[in-house]
């Protein structure tokens, strides 16, 4: 279902058709709504290289979820780095400024940045728990330089709400530390003290915005139109979605040999 409704989107992408148009009858008579957010490096936190896409189709509570990113850090204690991500909201809906940097060290940290986009509210885990308190769980977080996350979730009231509201932010964390404020380094991270703030510091951040017509995350739209490119597009995502569950599974052992 969740790899169906993936494709789906992304022929329609390709072929500039209004996604929904091409969703199960189900999914597209039952009031869904799709939503987007531009993913753009925090301020100060050195990540400058780092973007991403994601696009979020909600049909009740039901959130199918596709998103690409990329410039993040690579690696971490000789393993894939993890990046844990989640829905923020509840405050203000925006990302940080330079100015959320309270204790003037150089770095917004992920409790910083919350009176501007809020509370975790839901984790964007690959597989497991979706609640706030799955949020620093790395084994079940994307990692890497870049990937390709794709799932189809419950979201509890307060998400919604704060969907509809808009005032949901998504946030990815973990720092390269090679081109972090040295503060990340330094300093304990206030969520996991056993670990530096590099590790859980905001990286990439964006609003989650309602769009009218659904737009597929950078790399699989605008390469032509035609049926052959979206059968093509359909075979890469495919391939990334195996990829994923690789490395995914490899970071698990990392982890869990630890
Ligand atoms: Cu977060």
């Amino acid at each position: 279902m969740r790899k169906s409704l993936a494709a789906a989107a992304v022929v329609a992408g390709t072929l500039g058709l209004p996604v929904l148009a091409a969703l199960p009858a189900s999914a597209a008579t039952s009031g869904g709504q799709t939503y987007s957010a531009t993913l753009s490096p925090v301020p100060l936190n050195g990540q400058t290289s780092a973007s991403g896409n994601l696009m979020l189709m909600l049909n009740g509570n039901s959130a199918t979820i596709t998103e690409n990113a990329s410039g993040l850090a690579s690696t971490f204690m000789g393993g894939p780095f993890p990046h844990v991500q989640h829905i923020h909201g509840g405050a203000d809906g925006v990302c940080p400024t330079a100015s959320a940097d309270a204790n003037h060290d150089g770095l917004i940290t992920t409790t910083e940045g919350a009176p501007s986009y809020g509370p975790i509210l839901t984790t964007l885990s690959k597989s497991g728990g979706t609640t706030p308190a799955d949020g620093t769980n790395t084994k079940t977080s994307p990692s890497g330089s870049s990937f390709q996350y794709s799932r189809t979730i419950q979201l509890d009231s307060a998400t919604v709400q704060a969907i509809n509201g808009g005032t949901a932010v998504i946030v990815v964390h973990g720092l390269n530390p090679a081109t972090a404020p040295k503060a990340a380094t330094t300093e304990k991270s206030e969520l996991v003290p056993s670990l530096p703030q590099a590790a859980t510091a905001p990286a990439i951040c964006g609003k989650l915005v309602a769009s009218q017509m659904g737009s597929v995350p950078s790399g699989g739209a605008a390469t032509g139109a035609g049926g052959t490119a979206g059968t093509q597009d359909v075979g890469i995502l495919a391939i990334g979605g195996m990829l994923l569950a690789g490395s995914g599974a490899y970071a698990a052992r990392r982890f869990a040999t630890r």
